[in-house]
């Protein structure tokens, strides 16, 4: 080797060794596919201009606003470049000439000493260019307002990048204890920093109804309030309190509406998900008539291990259904609706004559026929209003729906992608973030006890991809997401210190590449995504490869 050649390679390492270590070193959660760091960076200033093509603006106006708010600088979008090339002196946002290899959630973000250039196929793969660009600057960008002395420097960099799953998401327990629509839109902007792109919004359940339908009033004038916080928890633990003293709360459409529409402008959709025929007691709080029983029902909506179950042998259940699920399907424009389906308490139809003759009458052998029979035609329902059904693991029992997909938990996926069925994973051994975050519980806040603690570490190992579905069915499995059950969670400063940063370590498991997983490389970007949440007002736990907790053995559960 020639001694220049040396020399050059020598420097060229100092220059990667300098630019790893020093705070320009990008710190991108979920991890990009491919990047390549450059040299240089570009400045913003008051005079950057954003540029964007015609459709792109909306895209544009999200990153200007965001930028402006931090800098202080006067950035709205423009629209008067109409090449494909880089700009000087801009940050240029299209979908011109964009690789369409990159998928519909792809993007290519250059950033070069002079200009910035975002370019994917589609408006949600600009959008996560964007979310990128804002990780590459400092995390003062994330500051509610403006901020001074901070040099905006974007490092120059080369990144392509797609998702690895189509299916990342979130699911928020609203029924156990209830979250207002601005918690839960902080909840999604927290969501799109992490490029999570589905919302699961589990709706009802047995300790409260949270949804407007119009044509079935009592399920929020009743079936959204209980007599008190429940759970064992203080009535101070809370603040969602109604007029007259009751817990609880509810969405009007209005408020659905805006939600989802918050959410779109986000590239998340939201999965409505409304229990049936079992963890219903708020709805059967509202009208026992659909009940087999006929009620009282409504003590045990403080957390009582009642689980309440709808009445298949009524005629007029299957009306009432379907006015909720007409109403449901009008408001969420995503093709899912969750009908639940998970722990149906099969003794009441035991014990119910007008159910074991329904069960005569047609031909099925058991209570597990009699579920399937009935998510079969709640089936019929939801697609005749133009979505998709998908349920929790137990709507396998007694056989599957036509199309349905099916939300593994307690097990399902092999059986369900073999029969030709969508999955998505959400096993309680890596995706339960209502779970303990360490085996140390006497340190943290109330959590579920039931499984292992979900540690930071043990979200990021996960591999979505059951070892027992066989590669040529893989594509059957959608993703993953993680489940949030709010039976321990009163508040939403405790939903946000469940969520984060397990929910971080879940994007990288939903976007980056296996191999490229490295959990001392994730723990270090955190560091920097800690402080991206200081600037956002997000709670959090604190949590990396250096916390004991996250390595030492599992306790047994007491
Ligand atoms: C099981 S997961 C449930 C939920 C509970 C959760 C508590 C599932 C489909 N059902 O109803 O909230 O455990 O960890």
């Amino acid at each position: 080797m020639s001694l220049t050649l040396a020399w050059v390679i020598f420097l060229s390492l100092i220059v990667a060794v300098g630019h790893a270590a020093g705070p320009a070193a990008p710190a991108i959660i979920p991890q990009p596919q491919h990047l390549e760091l450059r040299a240089g960076a570009f400045t913003l200033t008051p005079a950057t201009r954003v540029d964007a093509d015609p459709g792109s603006r909306a895209t544009a106006r999200f990153l200007t606003s965001r930028l402006a708010t931090a800098t202080g600088y006067p950035l709205t979008p423009a629209t008067k470049y109409f090449g494909s090339g880089s700009v000087p002196g801009a940050i240029f946002l299209t979908t011109r000439h964009a690789n369409t290899n990159l998928g519909p959630e792809g993007y290519e973000l250059t950033v070069a000493p002079d200009s910035v250039v975002i370019r994917a196929p589609t408006q949600a793969g600009l959008f996560y260019g964007v979310q990128t660009l804002l990780q590459l600057l400092p995390p003062a960008i994330f500051s509610p307002g403006p901020v001074t002395n901070v040099a905006w420097q974007i490092p120059a960099v080369q990144i392509q990048d797609w998702p690895r799953f189509v299916w990342r998401g979130f699911m928020l327990d609203v029924s156990r204890h209830f979250f207002t629509k601005a918690e839960v839109e902080t909840l999604l902007d927290a969501l799109a920093l992490h490029k999570l792109n589905t919302f699961h919004w589990h709706l009802t359940d047995d300790h409260g109804w949270r949804i407007e339908i119009k044509a079935c009033p009592k399920l929020t004038s009743v079936g959204a309030w209980r007599s008190g916080v429940g759970f064992g928890y203080a009535s101070n633990s809370t603040t969602a309190y109604g007029p007259d003293g009751r817990y609880g709360g509810f969405y009007t459409q209005d408020d659905i509406r805006e939600v989802v529409k918050y959410a779109a402008a986000r590239h998340i959709t939201i999965v409505p998900e409304i229990e049936m025929p079992g963890h219903s007691l708020a709805a059967l709080t509202a009208y026992p008539e659909y009940s087999c029983t006929g009620g009282p029902f409504e003590p045990a909506m403080t957390g009582g291990v009642f689980n309440g179950i709808y009445d298949p042998a009524k005629e007029a259940t299957f009306q009432f259904l379907t006015e909720v699920l007409a109403e449901v399907a009008g408001l969420f424009p995503g093709p899912y609706i969750h009908v639940g389906g998970d722990e149906v308490p099969k003794d009441t139809w035991k014990n119910s004559p007008d159910c074991q003759a329904l069960m005569r009458r047609e031909g099925l052998k058991n209570e597990e026929e009699l579920q399937s029979w009935f998510v079969r035609r709640i089936e019929k329902i939801v697609n005749a209003h133009g979505h998709r059904l998908i349920g929790w693991s137990e709507i396998l029992q007694g056989g599957l729906a036509q199309n349905a997909t099916v939300m593994d938990w307690i097990g399902g996926a092999k059986e369900a992608a073999e029969a030709g069925h969508d999955v998505v994973m959400t096993p309680t051994s890596n995706c339960y973030f209502d779970f303990y975050q360490s085996s140390n519980r006497v340190a943290e806040p109330r959590a579920a006890a039931w499984g292992k603690p979900l540690t930071l570490a043990r979200m990021y190992a996960y591999e979505p991809l059951p070892t027992n579905v066989p590669p040529a069915l893989q594509s059957h499995i959608l993703g993953t997401q993680g489940n949030l059950w709010t039976e321990q969670i009163p508040n939403f400063k405790h939903v946000e210190y469940m969520t984060f940063p397990r929910a971080s370590a879940l994007a990288e498991v939903t976007w980056s590449a296996p191999e490229a997983r490295d959990f001392t490389d994730f723990s270090r970007r955190l560091r920097i995504q800690y402080q991206r949440f200081d600037e956002l007002g997000i709670n959090y736990r604190h949590g990396d490869a250096s916390d004991a907790a996250n390595i030492e053995p599992l306790a047994p559960t007491p």
